[in-house]
């Protein structure tokens, strides 16, 4: 959105309120506040609207979060409820309240088998950096306080706090506030598609697994604590790692003692067509951390799970952990956590996902690979990404393909994020299927006129 005649004095008045006091997450403010914010005033079931009518299909569901849809009464009262009966108190001082017990209780039954405990905070970032306290207290009362080193992947996405920031691998997230922190390293990440070339994809995936191995090797696996993943890389681009990754990486974190975390933000929740990541791509962590699809986004709420050998050591403990937030389990978002997981059983929201809906959105994803300007489309549940080249047998890239197609994508109705030069889907797991119609031949019409500006036919 511009600053044109036709904009109305009240987005006018809302942009200008915003340039002059919002700063922005993940923005470039000035270059913001000369264009003029877009202003989302409604949502309803998987639209969007701006504060000039205009309607856009969420094909990302916010920010990978609103997993049961926009405007879910039952959401709405719940948290109501909540609100009147205890819209505050804290879980600090051996005291609990029903929601935070319920929603543990409730949890631990989604979770894989033993993954049975967990601790809340308010954002996926407090969760990892919450993970990374309890690795270091974990080690300590194991007698190991040398095991020290966390080892993440390049364009990892964990968050934004000087921890999760950290631990998450995109290179412009360091240089900023000085980062990572001390005895955080980074390895390759599995993305065949970029740095595969002509390897086996197989082959690949155990090639950059084993590049785990060998840096245990290089500083010695008495001295690594954990290693971190995300089942799929989500906000570094859609990463699904071959086959042959996961079994790999968890043979050497077994081998090495190495403790694994399954960063459980964007594919908990059935985004992949299960429950949790881990169970749709055969993982069997020792912690998880959730938030997003918590909630579907109407709260803010994240955990860190913990399975046996964390959790009865934790749980055990002589002394008190020194941690926890105000809102460490607050009764309204864990209320509404419940009603979420409510509406996604009673609709079988994962069971859709993992089937018949699932499967209909990857196959009008696949269909796109014909494209002339679509190098690979790869996807699984409702997550879909699409790799917009230059050269189909190269893989090479233009520099702002992303861009356009965003760009296109907003002017015409839809929410496509753009990683470089994939664009990337994540709709609401209530989509239906003439919904996901609509969403493929939007898509389609976009990429087309992409396609266009670059000069592709
Ligand atoms: N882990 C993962 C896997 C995430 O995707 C976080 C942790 C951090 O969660 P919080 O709640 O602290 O934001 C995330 C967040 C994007 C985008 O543009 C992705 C996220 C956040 C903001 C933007 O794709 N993921």
């Amino acid at each position: 959105m511009s600053h044109s005649a036709q904009i109305s004095n009240q987005t006018k008045r809302w942009q200008e309120m915003d340039a002059a006091h919002h700063l922005h997450p993940y923005s470039e403010h000035h270059a913001l506040a000369a264009k003029g914010a877009r202003v989302i005033t409604k949502a309803e079931g998987i639209y969007l609207w701006d504060s000039e009518g205009k309607r856009l299909l969420d094909g990302m569901a916010g920010l990978w979060c609103v997993n049961v849809g926009y405007g879910r009464k039952e959401l709405a009262e719940a948290g109501y409820k909540a609100l009147q009966e205890l819209p505050y108190y804290n879980n600090f001082f051996q005291t609990t309240n029903p929601y935070t017990a319920e929603l543990s209780a409730k949890l631990a039954t989604l979770t894989p088998q033993g993954m049975d405990r967990f601790f809340f905070a308010n954002s996926g970032s407090e969760a990892n950096d919450s993970w990374i306290k309890m690795v270091r207290f974990f080690w300590n009362l194991q007698g190991k306080p040398e095991k020290k080193v966390i080892l993440a992947r390049t364009q990892a996405y964990h968050g934004v706090t000087i921890g999760a920031a950290s631990l998450s691998g995109i290179p412009s997230m360091h240089p900023q506030a000085d980062l990572p922190i001390p005895n955080i390293q980074h390895i390759d990440y599995p993305y065949w598609y970029e740095l595969g070339g002509n390897e086996d994809q197989q082959e690949f995936g155990l090639r950059i697994a084993r590049s785990l191995e060998e840096r245990i090797l290089e500083i010695g696996a008495d001295y690594v604590a954990a290693f971190i993943a995300e089942p799929i890389q989500g906000a570094g681009g859609l990463i699904i790692p071959p086959e042959s990754y996961w079994p790999e990486i968890q043979r050497i974190c077994k081998k090495y003692d190495v403790l694994l975390h399954a960063d459980e933000v964007i594919c908990g929740f059935g985004r992949t067509g299960s429950w949790f990541g881990s169970q749709s791509l055969d993982i069997a962590p020792d912690s998880m951390s959730m938030a997003k699809g918590m909630t579907s986004g109407y709260q803010p709420l994240s955990a860190v799970c913990v399975g046996e050998r964390m959790g009865d050591v934790l749980f055990n403990a002589n002394e008190e952990w020194s941690h926890g937030f105000t809102y460490s389990g607050h009764p309204v978002a864990c209320a509404v956590g419940l009603a979420n997981i409510e509406v996604m059983e009673r609709e079988n929201l994962v069971g859709k996902v993992g089937g018949e809906i699932g499967d209909y959105f990857q196959k009008k994803l696949a269909d796109l690979q014909d494209h002339p300007l679509v190098g690979e489309t790869r996807g699984m549940g409702l997550l879909g990404a699409i790799e917009l080249v230059k050269n189909k047998e190269t893989h090479e890239r233009f520099d702002d393909a992303g861009a356009i197609c965003r760009d296109h994508c907003f002017a015409n109705g839809l929410v496509m994020r753009a990683i470089g030069s994939t664009m990337v889907l994540s709709p609401p797991l209530i989509i239906t299927k003439p919904e996901i119609d609509e969403l493929f031949s939007l898509a389609h019409r976009c990429i087309d006129l992409t396609a266009h500006d670059l000069g592709v036919k």
